[in-house]
Parts: C-alpha cells; sequence; structure tokens
C-alpha cells in the first residue's frame, strides 16, 4: 500500500533498527512555521487555546537544561500541520511497511547549546521501557523530525546498530548523563558489537527507530539550539493493554491530537 515502493527505507529499518532520511523529507515553510510554534509554547502561550500535556520543562525554567514537553500538538496549529504533511505519513509507512500510521504521542525536544552544568545530554535507553501501556509485540517506533540542522557538533541522537534485536533491557535511563559509564551497566548480549550511528540531519530531515533501538544522545556544542519533534507512531498491529485508555494512550481516540497519517484505522 506505500506510494514509496521498493525495498530501500524498509530493509535498513529492519536489518539495523533505524533508518535515517538525510535529505529534507518536509518542506521549509512548514518548519520554519513548527520552530515559530516551538518558541511559543517554550514562552507559553498556546495558538489553539490548549496547554501541552504536564512536561519536565515548563515556561520560565532554566533555558540551559534540556527542554522537553508532552504533546506540543495539543498547544500549536504549525505543528500540527507538520505532523500530518503526507510525506511524514507516506515514509513512515514505507519504511515500517505499515497499512496504517498513527501518531500516538509527541515530544518536543530542545537542546540548547553550552558547555553549561546542565543536563542536555540524554541517556541510553530503549523507548519500550516507558512505552507499558501497550501490549507486548505491538508495533511502536518513533519518527524524530529535525526542525533545525543537526550537525555533527549539535549533540545528535546515537543509534546503537542492531541493538533492536538484542531484547528488552530494563537497564536503559532517558536522563542518564553519564553515557559511556552507563553503557557499560547495560549487559549487551555476548558477542554482540556497540556500534553507534549518529543521525545527521538537515531541518525537515527525519529518522525513524524501532522501539527496541538502544540511542541517546551527547552535549550540544554547536552554539545554536538542537530543536526537535519526537513522534511517536504506531501500526495497526498495536493495542493498548486490556485495550484501555489510560496514561500514554489516553488521547488515540482523538484524530485531532493523535492523527493518522497513513492508511486507515
Ligand atoms: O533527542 C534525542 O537525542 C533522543 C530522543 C529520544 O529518545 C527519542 O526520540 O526516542
Amino acid at each position: 500500500m506505500a506510494t514509496l515502493s521498493g525495498n530501500q527505507y524498509r530493509e535498513p529499518y529492519e536489518a539495523d533498527g533505524f533508518y535515517i532520511a538525510s535529505e529534507p523529507v518536509l518542506p521549509a515553510e512548514a518548519v520554519r512555521k513548527a520552530c515559530e510554534g516551538m518558541d511559543a509554547i517554550r514562552m507559553g502561550h498556546y495558538d489553539t487555546g490548549r496547554p501541552p500535556c504536564p512536561s519536565i520543562w515548563n515556561p520560565g525554567d532554566d533555558p540551559a537544561r534540556l527542554c522537553k514537553i508532552e504533546q506540543p500538538q495539543f498547544a500549536s496549529r504549525a505543528i500540527r500541520e507538520l505532523l500530518v504533511h503526507p510525506a511524514l505519513g507516506e515514509l513512515a509507512a514505507a519504511v515500517t511497511g505499515g497499512e496504517m500510521v498513527q501518531v500516538w504521542w509527541v515530544q518536543l525536544l530542545y537542546k540548547p547549546p553550552g558547555d553549561t552544568q546542565a543536563p542536555t545530554n540524554i541517556g541510553w535507553h530503549q523507548d519500550r521501557y516507558y512505552w507499558t501501556v501497550w501490549e507486548e509485540g505491538s508495533e511502536l517506533f518513533t519518527a524524530w523530525i529535525a526542525l533545525s540542522d543537526v550537525r555533527p557538533d549539535c549533540g545528535p541522537m546515537r543509534f546503537v546498530r542492531g541493538s533492536h534485536r538484542w531484547g528488552f533491557h530494563r537497564g536503559g535511563d532517558f536522563y542518564a548523563q553519564d553515557l559511556s559509564g552507563q553503557k557499560e551497566t547495560l549487559g549487551i548480549p555476548a558477542g554482540s558489537a556497540w556500534e553507534e550511528v549518529s543521525a545527521i540531519l538537515p531541518p525537515g530531515g527525519v529518522s525513524f527507530h524501532h522501539n527496541l533501538t538502544f540511542h541517546g544522545s551527547g552535549p550540544n556544542e554547536s552554539g545554536f539550539p538542537r530543536r526537535s519533534l519526537a513522534v511517536h507512531m504506531r501500526t495497526r498491529n498495536s493495542r493498548p493493554v486490556h485495550n484501555e485508555r489510560v496514561g500514554l494512550v489516553q488521547y488515540i481516540d482523538d484524530p485531532e491530537l493523535c492523527p493518522v497519517i497513513y492508511g486507515r484505522l
């Protein structure tokens, strides 16, 4: 059903646990507007009239810390529009082979630059650890949209190649700051190689990763903010535990907030 043909998208995703689209997928104008939406949310201005979900970073908090805001599409029209751009859904379907793709949770991530003591690293983790509201085996993945130029010195996300085949480990921690120390505690399967691949992306570029792929990121030494949206998606092969609408899945029946961006539910 995917309109982007061929296995060039799906094969690397299945082999490596990630796919990096290093050419812009989303148009510059839509990305520019989403950046304005991001700035507005960071200042507490919501053009939809609705705030994002409770978040670890709130307007007025230390600008030197990593800013993570939950469900920014609740609060910004431009971010909503970016998520439903057809190119994103088509690529997500091509990468995962999904006949249906739905956005079910979004995180705004703004990693400030600077040689600062404030925590801006993102520790090694598997997203599945945080997604216990979904039944085991659910097809869940993340599209990470770059809203700024994500160069090697910006603290890009780093994927561990093939780690989606290592099973589920409980040792990951999004908030860990010592990435090299943490790596030693993760219990990598014997005989497996730890190979990190940086997701270098232009504005509008997108990477996709499997829910078991280990990933993390270091400091932003570029002098300008690293801006992105982590867009958590699912295919039809997914189901909330007991089919209940609680926690992270509580909004999935609302197509305005959790749009189906490819196929039909
Ligand atoms: O932005 C990062 O460096 C990591 C984001 C992340 O953990 C995710 O998208 O799942």
